[in-house]
């Protein structure tokens, strides 16, 4: 593999995702395109932008002119497309752009791909479309049941993936993975919200009872397992990338609080999310089975990742101080004021463990 294009690689997974993929693979040319939504930051990508085998191109994957017309001037071996709208509270206050780029936008993708026979098409996707999972664990064939509206264009793409592949052959291999973090997640996201909150003595607004699971999974241990299916992954296959690292939304805050040394009094219940997930657990043996496991614990991710928001308090203090506030405000603002039925109205009511 010469040369691939990635969508989305200004995000979060997308900028780790190439810095890994340049680090690992020195004759790798790296395509970038981005629309450079609120999540797309160029400083993710610092460290590579003056590499000459990485470069960058500013459109939405949605326009189907400028796809064609990227993919007519560079010819690639594989696509790998990050690029989406990705907050399931966002979708739930306006699910429009989640229809247009999480669908749409794979639609004209998956166009472009069939029109010039590319090798390789990896979607990547996540485990919310399941739907919540209260025991066990989803495998590849359980079927889908997403509850939000990024879920469901989610769930959508991976359908119209499958359809692309039946009929008109275009290889392409869907991942589903479980919640990431690590560095350069943006500030609206469960873990990096509750670690910059801490640092700035803000509350951290805890959902429901807090008592809901995920499964984590840290960055760079994601990018190792799309960089195994973009090698060795099957044409029209579904590959569950899970973090075997399954826990409580409570758990996790108070961690945070004892990480970043404040108290766990910061932790405020809030009303919870509609339609929220009570449980995402994933069984990952089929990406086992290529020679795939994660390398970082939850302990050792979730100091790792508390470290990097200390270190790097300009990257998030600036998104923080621009548009974000109005965001935070529409989600925040009222659930703050009324507190949720975890709280009770008690004053110091914070989790514990039990
Ligand atoms: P992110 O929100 O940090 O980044 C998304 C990127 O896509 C941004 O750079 C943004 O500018 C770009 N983008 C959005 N719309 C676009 C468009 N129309 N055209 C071109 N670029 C566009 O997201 P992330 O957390 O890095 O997630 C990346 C992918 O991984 C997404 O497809 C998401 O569904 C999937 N995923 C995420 C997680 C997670 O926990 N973050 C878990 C499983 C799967
Ligand atoms: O303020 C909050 N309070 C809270 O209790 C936020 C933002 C979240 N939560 C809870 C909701 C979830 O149970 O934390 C959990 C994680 O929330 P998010 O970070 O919003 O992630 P989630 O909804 O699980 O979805 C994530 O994982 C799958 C990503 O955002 C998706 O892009 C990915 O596909």
């Amino acid at each position: 593999m010469k040369r691939i294009l990635v969508t989305g690689g200004a995000g979060f997974i997308g900028s780790n995702f190439i810095q890994y993929m340049l680090e690992t693979y020195p004759d790798l040319q790296v395509i970038n395109l981005d629309k450079l939504t609120y999540a797309g930051n160029l400083e993710n990508l610092r460290a590579v932008e003056r590499d000459s085998r990485y470069s960058f191109f500013q459109g939405d994957i949605a326009d189907r002119q400028v796809v064609m017309e990227l993919l007519s001037r560079k010819k690639v071996d594989a696509i790998v497309n990050f690029a989406a709208e990705t907050h399931v509270d966002r979708s739930i206050l306006r699910p429009d752009d989640f229809l247009k780029t999480d669908i749409f936008g794979v639609f004209a993708l998956l166009e472009a791909a069939r029109h010039f026979s590319i090798a390789r098409f990896v979607q990547i996707s996540t485990d919310e479309v399941y739907g919540p999972i209260p025991e066990g664990a989803a495998s590849e064939a359980s079927p889908l049941a997403p509850s939000s509206p990024y879920s469901a264009s989610k769930g959508g793409a991976d359908l119209l993936c499958h359809a692309y592949f039946v009929t008109y052959n275009v290889p392409v291999v869907v991942t589903r993975a479980a919640n990431n973090y690590g560095p350069y997640q943006y500030p609206e996201k469960f873990i990096p919200l509750f670690i910059t909150n801490a640092l700035e003595d803000k509350p951290l607004p805890l959902y429901g009872d807090g008592r809901q699971v995920r499964e984590w999974l840290y960055v760079t241990d994601h990018c190792r397992a799309i960089d195994r299916v973009l090698r060795e992954g099957r044409p029209g296959e579904i590959y569950n990338i899970g973090g075997y690292s399954e826990e409580q939304n409570r758990v996790i805050a108070e961690t945070i609080v004892e990480l970043c040394k404040k108290s766990p009094e910061l932790i405020t219940f809030v009303e919870d999310r509609p339609g929220h997930d009570v449980r995402y657990a994933l069984d990952s043996s089929k990406i086992k089975a290529l020679g795939w496991e994660p390398r970082v614990s939850l302990e050792e991710g979730l100091a790792k990742t508390v470290a990097w928001y200390k270190k790097n308090k300009d990257w998030w203090k600036k998104i923080k101080e621009a548009d974000f506030k109005n965001y935070y405000t529409a989600q925040y603002g009222k659930r703050l004021q009324k507190k949720g039925p975890g709280n009770g109205g008690e004053p110091g009511n914070t989790p514990s463990r039990s």
